[in-house]
């Protein structure tokens, strides 16, 4: 296995039509969860990836399984929970520029995984193991095994990755949430905030300071996102770097692109490239994971990657 990803999904009802949820009508049913997303994304670019997660012993469960088997990604240590149900959530599209979402995750089966559910010897598989700061959020047990997770990769020499992936929803719950993220934030090797979220973090919007401050504990390598303009980096003992975003047409949907732009940055990593290949190619999957509808439907399979970052052709012939 190259990489594992483990965290929350749920299904998402897409609004076919813009406007207020309690007028529209129809609605396009799809998966949507941050991890998965990650691993669909690096599977569609030909690693071998599992998703560990625990969904209900239901309809919408199932559907999950299948949706995210369907795209090549191991779902073998999937388990299916008989107390509780698979969450979901609602898109809703006020304007072209406005999106809001809603959870209904409270008490999910995914909300109750814990260190037990974990299969070490299937974890010790893998090159890389990624999570992100929405699973910490979810309860007490996800965030003990979000810990129990990258002390057991650090033990085994697997590199960690961590996107805080700020959730205001979910935190608004959690008191010390801040204080979770940030802790394990400084157990990974690489850790890819957007600079708003590591501006939520340390409160402050210098660049400068974020990296310094994300680089501590076992932390050498950080990405800051900054949305449309680009992203910049920096590996410890070397100078900030900055990589330009690809010109997108049309955001057709924004939700995903940072799990795109994850899913780039481990591909390249685990293809030996450089940080700022990785980056790159990071940023080309996130300009078209945001011109396609849905979280993880713009996932470019290796000959879409290269046909855009070469040609930006309109047409694959
Ligand atoms: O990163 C995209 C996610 O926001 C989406 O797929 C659903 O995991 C999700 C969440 O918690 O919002």
């Amino acid at each position: 296995m190259d990489v594992v990803t483990f965290g929350e999904t749920m299904v998402v009802f897409e609004p076919v039509e813009m406007g207020a949820l309690r007028y529209v009508d129809r609605f396009k049913k799809g998966v949507g969860g941050a991890e998965s997303n990650v691993a669909i994304g690096v599977a569609k670019l030909g690693h071998s990836v599992g998703w560990v997660s625990k969904v209900g012993n239901d309809e919408l469960g199932k559907y999950v399984i299948s949706a995210i088997r369907g795209e090549g990604v191991d779902t073998s240590q999937v388990v299916l929970d008989d107390g509780a149900p698979t969450g979901l959530y609602l898109k809703e599209k006020l304007r072209d520029d406005f999106n809001r979402v809603y959870y209904y995750r409270a008490g999910s089966a995914a909300s109750r995984l814990g260190v037990e559910d974990i299969n070490w010897a299937y974890m010790k598989q893998a090159k890389i193991i990624h999570i992100t700061g929405i699973t910490p959020l979810l309860s007490d047990s996800c965030y003990e095994l979000c810990h129990a997770v990258l002390d057991f990769a650090k033990e085994n020499g697997i590199f960690a990755s961590f996107d805080p992936n700020l959730r205001m929803k979910l935190l608004a719950n959690v008191p010390d949430g801040k204080e979770r993220l940030l802790a394990l934030a400084s157990k990974a090797d690489l850790v890819m905030p957007g600079r708003d979220e590591a501006a939520f973090l340390f409160d402050t919007d210098e660049l400068a300071q974020m990296f310094s401050r994300l680089l501590t504990g076992r932390t050498t390598s950080v990405v800051i996102k900054d949305g449309a303009k680009g992203a910049h980096f920096m590996e410890e003992g070397k100078e900030p770097q900055f990589v330009p975003s690809c010109p997108v047409d049309k955001v057709v949907d924004p939700v995903g692109a940072g799990d795109g732009f994850a899913a780039g940055v481990l591909a390249s990593l685990l293809e030996g490239k450089s940080m700022e290949e990785a980056v790159s190619v990071g940023t080309q999957i996130g300009a078209l994971v945001v011109m396609a509808k849905g979280d993880m439907e713009g996932l470019p399979e290796r000959e879409q990657l290269e046909a855009f970052s070469q040609a930006r052709s309109d047409v694959l012939r």
